[in-house]
This record gives structure tokens, sequence and C-alpha cells, in this order.
């Protein structure tokens, strides 16, 4: 074997809190090393990253796509019909929720949330120093995403406390996934609840799913595993996405005012921000075959951690990687990973993103960090808890 060896730990505390100063190390490595800590391998580069979620037949989520095999132990929860199967069933699946989140529908949706976010922004505009994470990152989305959904409106304060649960268990069996299983699990029970057909509040992309079941397309127990992804994948991860948008323009001001300056890089913006932020930090998989990569074979059975946020920087593949630069073509980022599990709601962050940047665009000339952001610890996602900032207003106001 000539696969590099690490004690690195991706979950150590401090990694956790500040992740990128660790990823120029790992992708040093070589294209693929030995995590010795946790017994399985990892890949930090861009390319190899990449090949590997394409090659979903090798590199296989029916196994857990967190270290966790589940082929010898059992997960934490059902698992996910899209997030953790193969084709053929992954197919079946993935065909009927890329209907039900089709891009027309969400379309219709913008104007509806660019006001929603339009007065949000406004109402902060001027008024000295919030937390943007409460005020701002969270507010939004869970003001368009749960009625989207058509999601009940009592307890939705569970759905972010069970989403971070479900990415700490994608990580080992630290003390942070031991500390959000004992807390979350009412927000679990409402969970499994809320996805009810007769728990839902109204028509929505649930309703839509129950009635592909009504079609044919898959049955009522499934629908209701589906609605779950909906509530697992789509809110923490907007709130983060959010939040790191704000982030990243209130730390790099030039960019914003180059914004402000031609708004037209918006999208580009916005697709650099999904870049650079790395949100998702890590998705793993699991060999289903011996494979060769470069000059070694990794055996069956094998689980890979994909540092999608190193491959994100890696400088084999974007010039001056750590900068972050609106104007650079960041298309092609595996921020959402790639192939057949790309995430299903990228569109939905997205529109969400793009609505409170054209309300920041409407009403703020200055986004200014008023204190250090922090950090809250996840296994999988690098989330902004807390960001005191302040919106200098863009006009006087009569
Ligand atoms: C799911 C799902 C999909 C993507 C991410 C995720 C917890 C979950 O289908 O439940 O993270």
């Amino acid at each position: 074997m000539t696969i590099p060896e690490t004690d690195f730990d991706p979950y150590a505390a401090t990694v956790l809190a500040d992740p990128f100063p660790h990823h120029e190390m790992l992708r040093e490595l070589g294209p693929i090393f030995w995590l010795s800590r946790y017994n399985c391998y990892g890949m930090a580069r861009f390319a190899e990253v990449r090949t590997a979620l394409h090659d979903w037949e090798t590199f296989v989520s029916s196994r857990g796509v967190g270290l966790s095999d589940f082929a010898h132990e059992e997960p934490w929860r059902p698992p996910s019909l899209l997030l953790e199967t193969d084709p053929p069933v992954h197919n079946r699946t993935r065909g009927l929720m890329n209907k039900v989140a089709a891009l027309p529908a969400l379309k219709a949706r913008l104007p509806e949330w660019k006001e929603k976010a339009a007065s949000l922004v406004a109402a902060l505009a001027g008024n000295g120093s919030f937390d943007a994470v409460t005020e701002l990152a969270e507010a939004f989305p869970l003001s368009v995403f749960p009625d989207m959904i058509g999601l009940r409106d009592e307890g939705r304060e569970n759905l972010l406390p069970y989403a971070m649960t479900a990415f700490n268990a994608f990580g080992p069996r630290n003390a942070l996934l031991a500390e959000s299983l004992a807390s979350a699990e009412q927000a679990t029970a409402w969970v499994a609840e809320a996805c009810k057909r007769e728990n839902l509040k109204g028509p929505g992309w649930a309703a839509d799913v129950y009635a592909a079941a009504d079609r044919g397309d898959c049955t009522q127990e499934e629908a209701e595993r589906l609605v779950r992804s909906f509530l697992t994948a789509g809110v923490d991860t907007t709130v983060n996405g959010i939040a790191a948008l704000i982030y990243a323009m209130g730390s790099n001001p030039d960019e914003w005012q180059k914004l402000r300056a031609d708004p037209t890089l918006g999208k580009k913006a916005l697709e650099e921000t999904l870049r650079w932020s790395g949100v998702a930090q890590t998705f793993f998989r699991t060999t289903s075959r011996a494979v060769q990569i470069g000059n070694d074979t990794i055996p069956e059975g094998q689980k890979i951690v994909l540092f999608l946020a190193a491959a994100n920087r890696d400088p084999r593949q974007w010039p001056d990687p750590e900068r972050y630069d609106i104007t650079r073509n960041a298309s092609g980022h595996v921020g959402f990973g790639f192939g057949i599990h790309q995430c299903l709601g990228q569109m939905v962050a997205r529109f969400e993103m793009e609505a409170v940047l054209s309300a920041l665009l409407e009403h703020v000339g200055e986004i200014r960090l008023t204190g250090a952001a922090q950090r809250r610890p996840n296994n999988t996602l690098y989330t902004i808890g807390s960001l005191p900032v302040e919106f200098a207003p863009c006009r006087i106001s009569a």
C-alpha cells in the first residue's frame, strides 16, 4: 500500500470550528488518503471528489452517506429514500421528487419571496446591530419554506434542531452526536408526525408527494418518508446558505460594493458564495467493489469521506481559491454535490438566496460585521450560530 495515512481528526472541535486551514494538508496528502482515527479513506481534491460523486455504481449511497456503514450498523432513523438509496429505487423516488420540486412552480413563488425578504431587510436596515442569523437567515426561510411544503404551523421550531441532528449523524458517534440525539428526541418525534398526510396544513409539496402516491408512483409509507427529506434537507441548509452570504459580503466589503455597482453579477455572486462558504463540508460514500485510484486499489466495502469544501478550494481547479471573488465563474463547484444525488433542492436554495440578495441590494449600502461570527459546531455543516451585523441603509429615508 502506498496510500498515505494520517491521524488528522476532521471532527476535532477545533477543526469543526475552523476547517479550512486544514484542507491544504489533506489535498497535499494525495488523491486519496487513509484516516487512521476513523478507519476510512478520504478525498479532498476536486477531480477525485467529482469523479467519485459521478461514479454512483462504485461509490454507493445505500450503505449511508455518513461514516456509519448501514451494512453493519443500524441507522439512527429509517434511511432516506433519496439520499441513502441507489438506482433503481433512487431513479423512481428522485424522478417523483424532481417533478414535485420542478422549476416553474418555484419561479412563480420568487416575487412573493422577494417581497417577504425585502420587508424583513427593510426593517433591519438602519436599526443598529442585530443577529443576522436569527433575524434574517433563520427568519426568512422559516417564513417561506414550511408553507411551501404545506406543513402544520404548531411545532415548526423543531425543524432546525432536527436537521442539526440529521447532519451530526453523518459523522462519528462523538459527543456532538450524542448530545444532539438526546436533545432532539422530541423534534424527531414531531417531524415523524408532521410528515403524515393527515397532519399537513394544506396544499404544497407534501400534498404533491401524496398525490404522486395516489397515482401509484410510490406507496403512502414511501410518501411519508419522502416528505421527511424536504424537512431534513430543506431548512438548516438554506439558513446557513443565507448566513454564509451575509458573512461573505460582510467580510468582503469590496465584493459587496462591486455587486452594488453591477447587480447583474448577482447570479455569479451566489455561485461563488456556494463555492467559497463550504456549508456542506463532507459526505461519504461506500465502495461497492474494489476500485483503482491512481496506483492504488481500494477494497470493496470501504467508507470514503469526500471533502466537498476542500474540493471547492482546490488550487488545481480554482485560481486563487481562498479568495471570495464574485466575478469568478464558480459554476461546477461541488457545494451541492454532483451526479445523480446532486441536491434536489438546489433551486430552492438559490431562489431563497436570490430573494435575500435582491432585498439587500435594494435596502442596504454597507454590511458591517459588528462582532465575531459564532460557529455552531456540527459534524457535517459549517454553520453560523450567530452573526452580529449592522445594515447601513443605502438611501437616506425621507
Ligand atoms: C434526506 C436528506 C437529503 C439531503 C441531505 C440530508 C440530513 C437529508 O433525504 O433525508 O441531510
